[in-house]
């Protein structure tokens, strides 16, 4: 039985005030909820860790080195002191922004895994690729060149974000998700063996709301999300959490 996963990447949003949205979360969980993971902005990491309950806590990124000369960078080491278990690590706007390639990603899934936390490594194409036909072969790309060598269900989870759905409301058909949700798990079967290619967690990323999680986790191999917007409000991630 794979991990559910319900994991909330609040972006650059939030100050300490934000914290609140921890309590309302932890108070509403239901009885047995799925793993709920919360990534809040690096600045809210330790108070998010002290205050969060039956949830568990990411960053969003890391950088590749355990330490050095790299002025505004986070290490994974010191994501871990924080007492976080997790970290986002190749979502499209790092890769976008910050110009990571696939290699770079792979390089902080494994500086991650190193450090004992999970990484949440993001993969996605854009609207281009989709439209010119190239999604699976986009994806296939970045799952050989941002994954580590050595995968298991404890210490990685994949997220699938195609690019056109996230922040716009635009979520693909269930069709479509499904699409590559089977293609990636069939890409992880065999490159890292049956076993652990159906154990890993997959989550679907994008716009996903409180009115459409519950068709988009009806999808085979989709075993939760990675929301960024609705989970900014404790009132709109339950919701979907309950969904799951
Ligand atoms: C995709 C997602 C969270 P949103 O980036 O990773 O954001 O749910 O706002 O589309």
């Amino acid at each position: 039985m794979r991990q559910k996963i319900a994991a909330g990447n609040w972006k650059m949003n939030g100050t300490a005030p934000a914290l609140t949205e921890l309590d309302a979360l932890a108070a509403g969980l239901p009885a047995t909820p799925p793993l709920v993971i919360v990534c809040p902005p690096a600045p809210l990491l330790i108070p998010a860790v002290d205050r969060a309950s039956g949830i568990a806590i990411g960053a969003q990124d890391c950088h590749t080195a355990p330490s050095g000369a790299h002025t505004g960078d986070i290490s994974a080491p010191m994501i871990a002191d924080t007492g976080a278990s997790f970290v986002i690590v190749g979502h499209s706007e790092r890769r976008e922004d910050h110009g990571e390639t696939d290699a770079a990603v792979r390089a902080k899934a494994e500086a991650a895994q190193a450090a004992g936390l999970c990484p949440i490594v993001c993969i996605g194409e854009s609207l281009s690729q989709r439209e010119t036909g190239e999604t699976l072969h986009v994806i296939g790309a970045q799952l050989a060149a941002s994954l580590p060598e050595t995968i298991s269900a404890e210490n990685t989870v994949v997220a699938y974000e195609p690019i056109w759905a996230i922040g716009t409301g635009k979520v693909p058909s269930v069709a479509q998700i499904a699409e590559v949700h089977d293609f990636i798990r069939a890409e992880l079967e065999n490159r890292y063996g049956p076993d652990v290619g159906a154990a890993v967690s997959l989550l679907y990323g994008g716009s996903v709301k409180p009115d459409n999680a519950a068709a988009i986790f009806e999808v085979d191999n989709v075993d939760g999300a990675l929301v960024g917007g609705a989970s900014l409000k404790a009132g709109d991630f339950l919701p979907i959490i309950a969904a799951l």
